[in-house]
């Protein structure tokens, strides 16, 4: 019998913290070792895989992707299943999503929507994944289910300053972080103005301003960088609670959380590639064209590019995923074109649905960016997001005897393939990409899922049904659940 499942020879592997040539072995699914460079070449196993001196790196994971929910971000449901979304995951290197399970506003549990949750994905995904709950009618009883929710593997939740279908107030906000502290669950939570968003969309309808280009307008960077300090002000009541802000694009929301973790306060912060890669001018669009770029918070400007890099190499952003949200352009039933009518042929702002595809192309448009260390690529688009997700170090990981063989290899120099974003090429089910003709320098050769080629030289060989629900624990990133078991109660905290 061969020693081993897989070997990877010849490729020089990227973790968090190190760079190195090494040999990998694999056996069970597992990581089972790394030696010296060119020393496993020889050494029998099921199969071998030449690196031919390319890059290797832990699978990704992509910690927020939206499929199969409920309409709620405008007029329009997402184009992908948990089917054609996690396909599309695999082909761009990401081994694990962390997807949600919505709650209703009228809905009086929590457990509900996630056995929901559960039967949409169970058999249909091509990689591993794990829920958030959605939370949007926090009441005392439904916050009771905390502690289940826990036990079931579903270790964060998110809550929502904006969308009518979603909106907290501030009240209802410290009710979730103080549960959720009970229970070491971390929130996410999505810090825009909604009630600021409403009255700025009410004046632009006013003025018979109703072009794609307006959900920028009545989206402004203040109404972020306000519900940025609220929600970091609320989560200061509640001692040593985590939050994690979502999808940051904003300098000033940028700098206000910046000074929070320099203040010792557990604030994480995500942001995403529309943030590196799309601006406002995109929403500028001839005609209707501007929806395809249409997602919350808007795309910036350039200035703010360079503020939101700089945030990753300095470490203000823990990680960086996709907010995957995708809908169709052409479809006038459930995509952008849901809000054209025929007096408005340029549809209505405040109907477009919120959100674009990006879970497959999150990774090369990073890796080919050259503007952060790798080292730091794999920190926040792997390992971080495991760490504070409560994955770690099963994914986001090559540590031998523990990490799950979640792998990718990406192209050698001399070997690269035609590398232009094509939405034809990608595996969504979404007719557009807002990423079109952006040329990357790299893109995964194979994505390896628990010791399974699952991606192979642009083909999709791995099969529907092969994902695994991961079940999560609390997480691990600063010890973050340490020091609240240490420094006392909320109580306490009060007095
Ligand atoms: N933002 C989006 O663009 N889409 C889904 C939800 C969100 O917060
Ligand atoms: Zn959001
Ligand atoms: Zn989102």
């Amino acid at each position: 019998m061969e020693a081993f499942d897989l070997i990877i020879y010849n490729g020089v592997c990227i973790t968090a913290s190190d760079v190195g040539a090494y040999d990998i072995a694999i056996k069970g699914g597992k990581i089972a070792l790394l030696a010296p460079s060119e020393s496993l070449a020889a050494v029998d196993a099921l199969r071998k895989i030449d690196a031919e001196g390319a890059y290797v790196t832990p699978g990704g994971v992509d910690c927020h992707v939206h499929l199969q929910e409920p309409v709620m971000f405008g007029k329009g449901s997402s184009s992908d299943t948990f089917e054609t979304g996690s396909r599309s995951a695999i082909a761009g290197g990401c081994t694990t999503i962390v997807c949600f399970a919505p709650q209703q506003k009228h809905e009086p549990s929590l457990l509900r929507p996630l056995a929901e949750a559960h039967e949409k994905a169970q058999g249909n995904t091509y990689c591993d994944y794990g829920f958030h709950l959605l939370v949007s009618n926090p009441t005392e009883t439904n916050l009771s289910e905390l502690g289940r929710l826990k036990a079931e593997g579903v270790t964060s939740l998110k809550i929502y300053m904006t969308y009518e279908a979603l909106q907290l107030r501030d009240d209802q906000i410290l009710s979730v972080l103080h549960h959720a502290r009970d229970h070491h669950i971390l929130t996410m939570i999505h810090a825009e103005n909604g009630d600021v968003l409403n009255w700025l969309t009410a004046q632009l309808e006013a003025r018979k301003l109703f072009a794609p280009k307006y959900h920028a307008t009545s989206r402004p960077s203040a109404l972020e960088a306000e519900a940025t300090n609220r929600a970091i002000v609320l989560s200061s009541l509640i001692a040593n609670t985590p939050i994690l802000l979502v999808h940051i694009s904003d300098p000033e929301a940028t700098h206000r959380i910046r000074q929070a973790q320099t203040a010792g306060q557990p604030v994480f912060a995500e942001t995403c590639p529309q943030y590196l890669f799309l601006t406002r001018k995109d929403l500028d669009a001839p005609g209707f064209e501007g929806a395809k770029y249409v997602c919350s918070p808007p795309p910036r400007d350039e200035a703010s590019q360079d503020v939101i890099w700089e945030g990753l190499r300095n470490g203000t952003f823990t990680i960086l995923s996709s907010d995957h949200c995708p809908f169709s352009y052409n479809d006038s039933e459930k995509g952008k074109k849901a809000c054209i009518t025929h007096e408005r042929p340029v549809g209505e702002f405040r109907h477009i649905p919120n959100g674009i595809p990006g879970v497959e192309t999150r990774l090369p448009l990073v890796f080919s960016a050259n503007k952060i260390p790798l080292t730091k690529f794999v920190e926040v688009t792997s390992t971080n997001p495991a760490k504070l997700y409560g994955l770690y170090p099963k994914k986001g990981a090559m540590m031998p005897g523990v990490s799950d063989a979640d792998l990718v290899i990406w192209y050698p120099d001399d070997k690269l393939p035609d590398l232009t974003i094509r939405n034809e090429a990608l595996h969504h089910a979404n007719d557009y990409t807002p990423y079109e003709g952006i040329r990357v320098k790299n893109w995964p050769r194979y994505t390896i899922l628990r010791g399974e080629v699952v991606w192979d030289n642009r083909e999709i060989v791995g099969k529907k049904g092969y994902g695994q629900f991961v079940k999560r624990e609390t997480a691990v990133l600063n010890n973050v659940w340490k020091v609240v078991e240490e420094q006392g109660s909320f109580d306490a905290a009060l007095l």
